[in-house]
């Protein structure tokens, strides 16, 4: 065989933000270039299986337009008209921004700004230490679990949950608010093959016809925003029909009694003309639930990206406390494993160098903090320079117009570090190319399972791409940031992170691969207690302190329930504006990414609008024709794809485009509001009433 063209496998993590965060095996061809991509079976979550776009890597990774030369804006803000130049004079200029703001308005006028393109700790989260070290705004992330995880803590306390691996001894498995065929594939694996195995029944619910939904033995199409309504009903047929624990509920729950009158009044047939779900649909679903103790809940972020989201979430949550479902093998619910890693993050994040009395800006109000609304920016200065590592605000961030107000200030410095040319990379003033995954060393936690796992860098990156930690680095001794970590390896820093947090040393994890930090069944199933000081389930939650971190958190500034129930405080339709839309995720794409990859722009074809026919015929729209929608925030147009399965008055559009796909240069987000959700902050993405009309 030709050497050059020798394959060898390597393994690997998928850094993208998804729950999954696969075990990868990946073909190295000649030692540069990438194969295929494959799950790696031996971890038991993955279990040999990864989504198309990941398997097709190759694509992204050796795509003809990604940067690779550090670029300087010679064009106004947001043309993308751009000079090459090197990387010492592009460090230099970015560093001289950063100093400038400091002296003319103080650190706080620098905002680091990131989020999860990368999960790699070190490459995801480093950013944070020259934060810290320069006291510069913090960053307040609550763009994608801002709204679910305080509705979950409301409840249990912790951010732990039963064992995603139990779903093979279910006999129900409920996959709510989150299109998981779409959204983490190994999901759907786990729950067919229970189905498969054991006759399991699969139950999804969500707002229109999804792939999940297709392959449920169950759908139910609720109303956006109306689960918590749901919830209520099913519960109330729980007591009714005496499938109510009432053992475990004295145990293990705070208010079962009131709890149970409370929902005498939530019986199907108020939840049928809330939901929009038929009364047997509800009792079908109840009498399910209720007779079948092995029920597991998977519980997805999707409904909870409405005003009343962490209340629905928390409805959702309550009913595996009346069933008592906690108590079995297969049985309870799960949303994020994220808090059984406890790792000590003190290198990675500059931690000990954190001083909690700097402001701390909220990354949904991005356009806000742009235009120095003052609210927005605690009453501090404005914000006059950023870094933006591993996102795409321009594209992902609610309010668009508002957002790139902000990017078009000439006031205003950006430096983007980028893969690809992005619509937030075209606003920058100075670009720098990023390496991917495969081309550097970082560790990875998970939110879908429980394994630590470390992926070794594979390849090399093209000459010309940096990593963020190289990045971080060279900024740091430009601007005066002093800590120790910015001069260790990210092999250095992984390595006294597994030592400091009792995982061993990085040498033992990479012969191992991962860690599986699955807590005990009696802990992931709170048969020890909720994680409150009385170890109860709360269904009268303390909204105030539904939040794992309260540095400096005021909670709960709306009247939020205090019981489970339908919470009606989403954007009503009216006769201005009488569609709801949601804005779902793209299955070919990750949020904004693999917006550049062929195959993936292939499959998804163009932004469209899925609507109703007899909603399109109201607007004498066919099928593909241009439709308009618009709101207060802005307006866009795409083509209209009749679809039954979205419900009367419901549309959904999905994938975040880049603006240039649509036909008036709009993304999608330019009808999404960046009004703070409730209780502490995030978006209601698909919480948007809208007009429409034909074009
Ligand atoms: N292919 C693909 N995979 C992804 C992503 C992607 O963009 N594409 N994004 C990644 C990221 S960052 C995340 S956070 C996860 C998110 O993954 P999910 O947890 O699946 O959450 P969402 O993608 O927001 O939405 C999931 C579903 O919720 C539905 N939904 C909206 N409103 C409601 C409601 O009120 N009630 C109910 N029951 N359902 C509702 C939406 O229509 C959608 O089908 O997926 C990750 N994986
Ligand atoms: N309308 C609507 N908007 C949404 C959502 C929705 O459902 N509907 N979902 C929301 C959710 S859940 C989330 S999480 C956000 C996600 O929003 P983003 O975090 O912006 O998500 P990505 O599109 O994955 O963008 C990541 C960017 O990071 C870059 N990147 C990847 N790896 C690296 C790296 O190692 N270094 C550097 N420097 N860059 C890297 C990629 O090229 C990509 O452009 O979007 C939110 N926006
Ligand atoms: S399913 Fe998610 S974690 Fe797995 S390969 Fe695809 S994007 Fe990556
Ligand atoms: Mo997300």
């Amino acid at each position: 065989m030709n050497a050059a063209a020798e394959i060898v496998r390597k393994p690997s993590v998928c850094p993208h933000d998804c729950p999954s965060v696969c075990a990868l095996e990946v073909e190295v061809v000649g030692g540069a270039r990438i194969g295929r991509v494959r799950g790696a079976p031996a971890q038991t979550y993955t279990s040999g299986v990864v989504c198309a776009k990941v398997a097709r890597y190759s694509e992204r990774i050796h795509h003809p337009d990604r940067l690779t030369e550090p670029l300087l804006r010679v064009g106004p803000k947001g043309s993308g008209r751009f000079a090459p130049i090197g990387w010492d004079e592009a460090l230099d200029r970015v560093a001289e921004a950063f100093l400038d703001a400091e002296r003319r308005f103080g650190p706080e006028s620098v905002w680091p700004y990131f989020y999860a393109g990368t999960m790699g700790l070190v490459m995801r989260d480093g950013i944070e230490r020259l934060t810290h070290a320069k006291r510069y705004s913090r960053f307040y992330g609550t763009i994608c679990v801002g709204i679910a995880w305080p509705g979950w803590v409301a409840g249990t306390g912790r951010l732990i949950g039963a064992d995603p691996r139990e779903m093979a001894k279910s006999d129900c498995i409920v996959i709510w608010g989150t299109n998981a065929a779409a959204t983490q594939v190994n999901l759907m694996t786990h729950a067919v093959r229970a189905r498969k195995a054991r006759g399991a029944k699969i139950v999804a619910v969500d707002v229109y016809e999804t792939e999940t939904m297709r392959q449920a033995d169950l759908a139910l199409r609720v109303r956006p925003g109306t689960d918590g309504a749901l919830a209520c009903a099913v519960m109330h047929v729980l007591f009714r029909d005496g499938h109510a624990d009432r053992a475990y509920l004295e145990r293990y729950t705070d208010r079962p009694a009131d709890l149970e009158a409370h929902l005498q009044t939530r019986n199907p047939a108020w939840a049928a003309a809330i939901t929009g779900l038929d009364v047997a649909a509800i009792e079908d679903f109840a009498a399910l639930v209720g007779k079948t103790k092995r029920t597991f809940f998977r519980l997805g972020y999707g409904f909870s990206r409405q005003r009343n989201g962490a209340a629905n979430l928390h409805a959702a949550l309550c009913v595996p406390a009346v069933t008592g479902a906690w108590a079995h093998e297969g049985g309870g619910a799960f949303h994020s494993n994220s808090g059984i890693f406890k790792l000590k993050k003190t290198m990675i994040e500059g931690l000990d160098v954190r001083d909690s009395r700097v402001r701390r800006l909220d990354q949904s109000r991005i356009g806000a903090v742009l235009a120095g609304e003052p609210e927005a920016l605690k009453e501090g200065p404005p914000v006059m320079a950023m870094l933006i590592q591993n996102t795409n605000p321009l594209v992902v961030a609610p309010n668009q117009a508002k957002v790139r107000r902000g990017f078009s200030r000439e006031d205003l410095f950006v430096c983007v570090h980028e893969q690809f040319l992005t619509d937030t990379a075209r606003y920058a003033d100075v670009v720098l190319p990023a390496t991917m995954f495969l081309e550097h060393d970082d560790l990875y936690t998970a939110g879908g399972h429980q394994h630590l796992q470390f992926a070794p860098k594979a390849i090399e990156p093209p000459p010309g791409c940096r990593s963020n930690h190289e990045v971080i680095a060279a900024l740091a001794e430009r601007v005066g940031a002093r800590h120790p970590a910015f001069a260790m390896t990210p092999r250095a820093i992984i390595d006294w992170t597994l030592r400091e947090s009792g995982y061993g040393g990085l040498a033992a994890l990479e012969e191992a691969r991962w860690l599986d930090l699955q807590p005990p069944f009696e802990e992931a199933h709170f048969l020890e207690g909720f994680g409150f000081p009385d170890g109860k389930f709360r269904f009268a939650p303390d909204w105030t302190r539904a939040h794992l971190s309260n540095d400096g958190l005021r909670g709960a500034w709306r009247d939020m329930p205090s019981l489970p129930d339908h919470w009606p405080v989403n954007e009503s339709v009216d006769d201005r504006h009488p569609f709801k839309l949601a804005t779902s995720p793209a299955h070919n794409f990750l949020n904004s990414s693999f917006t550049q990859t062929a195959t993936s722009i292939l499959r998804e074809r163009r932004p469209e609008l899925m609507i109703h026919p007899d909603d399109a015929a109201g607007l004498g729209a066919a099928d593909g024709d241009i439709v308009e929608i618009g709101n207060e925030r802005g307006r866009t147009r795409l083509h209209a794809r009749l679809f039954a399965g979205a419900g009367r008055g419901v549309l959904v559009s999905e994938g975040l485009w880049p603006a240039s796909a649509f036909l008036d240069g709009w993304g999608i987000n330019a009808l999404v509001g960046d009004d703070s959700v409730a209780p502490f902050g995030g978006v209601a993405f698909h919480d948007v009433a809208v007009w429409a009309r034909r074009a």
